[in-house]
């Protein structure tokens, strides 16, 4: 039987301009309806969602979109995340759901290709391979689909705009990111680097990126060196969930940001990705005043409602294919079979509390 679910209470987001990553779109809200087709009759599929480390909200975020529409689709969902998001870290986690008897795997990788011949075994025993929220990257041809949160082109040139524009287009900024492997985040500095080279921008100088691996504390102390080595710093891009709250922190101790009380030339501006439950106090108390995300549940829900529809041969991981998630709207396999779940939003003070994730 199928039962309408109320889990998520998004359609808030129904009102708000959006920022498609790149183009401004309205959301339709982030729950599928009752009417999608369970993908297998009467038995479940198995499905292991592997987050790149434990303990990030992020990924608790994500992975409400798996349980929210676990009973719709008729999925059993379980996670395991590794301790840390080394590279290497997710290679026994994935052995270990395969040998479980997962039908369906789910990751977001830590790399873009330490994992190829672990992912491979797995695939080999018949395990469906998802990549989600970051991919891997020049490796596509090891996993089945990629559902990523939006357009990862735009998000770089997003960020660099966002921060430019607060900074009034000029002086030194750093980078604090995940780990040195991370596929997501080297997708998006790399366009940040790039957008960085147009004129517009020229007064903008990047004196370093550092790596704050997804840990709190590694995130603090890289924020806080990149702070003393370099006292001219006028922005900082966090495009990292982590270390965007790390570094929030830090600059509200520090009492550093524009209009504090130990502000020089202008302040020092933060900015980023991360979510808004996290960002809400900094928000609120002025040390940041923009940030950008997506809604990580979405990436779980067309995840899942993919892995369905692959174990039972329903739909083919091919460029063009069209599908329907009702309530959630028409999706496309795109280029490298990406296919894009969310939309880009920007928080501020002024819509911030419309969220609570
Ligand atoms: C962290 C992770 C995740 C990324 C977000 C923005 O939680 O690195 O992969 O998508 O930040």
């Amino acid at each position: 039987m199928k039962t309408r679910l109320h889990i998520l209470s998004l359609p808030i987001l129904a009102m708000i301009a959006i920022s498609g990553c790149g183009s401004t779109k309205t959301d339709s809200g982030s729950k599928p309806d009752a009417s999608t087709p369970s993908a297998s009759s009467g038995t479940k599929t198995k499905i292991a969602f592997i987050p790149k480390s434990a303990g990030n909200p992020y990924f608790a975020r994500l992975e409400s979109g798996f349980k929210s529409s676990a009973d719709q689709f008729g999925v059993e969902f379980t996670s395991q995340a590794p301790t840390t998001a080394d590279a290497t870290s997710q290679i026994s986690v994935i052995k270990d759901q395969a040998q479980r008897g997962e039908e369906v795997i789910v990751l977001s990788p830590n790399s873009p290709d330490a994992l190829n011949e672990t992912l491979d075994q797995a695939s080999a025993k018949g395990v469906v391979i998802i990549t989600a929220d970051a991919d891997l990257t020049g490796n596509e041809s090891h996993r089945s689909i990629g559902v990523l949160s939006c357009d990862f082109s735009t998000i770089g040139p997003e960020q660099v705009e966002l921060l430019g524009a607060l900074i009034g287009y000029e002086g030194e900024i750093a980078i604090l990111s995940a780990t040195s492997d991370a596929p997501n985040q080297n997708a998006w500095i790399e366009g940040m680097k790039k957008t960085l080279t147009d004129p517009k921008y020229s007064k903008m100088k990047l004196v370093e990126v550092v790596y704050g691996n997804d840990e709190p504390q590694k995130s603090t102390t890289e924020t806080e060196a990149l702070i003393t080595k370099h006292p001219n710093l006028r922005g900082i891009i966090a495009p990292t969930s982590v270390g965007l709250a790390a570094a929030a922190q830090v600059l509200s101790q520090k009492e550093l940001a524009p209009g504090a009380k130990n502000a020089k030339n202008g302040g020092l501006v933060l900015t980023g990705l991360g979510t808004p439950n996290e960002l809400k106090k900094a928000v609120k108390a002025g040390t940041v005043a923009k940030f950008q995300l997506w809604d990580p549940a979405d990436i779980g829900i067309v995840a899942s409602y993919l892995g369905t529809q692959l174990r039972a041969k329903k739909l083919e991981a091919k460029v063009g294919t069209k599908f329907e998630i009702p309530g959630k709207g028409s999706f496309e396999i795109k280029d490298k079979n990406i296919v894009i779940a969310g939309k880009l939003v920007t928080f501020t003070k002024e819509n911030i509390d419309q969220y609570d994730f």
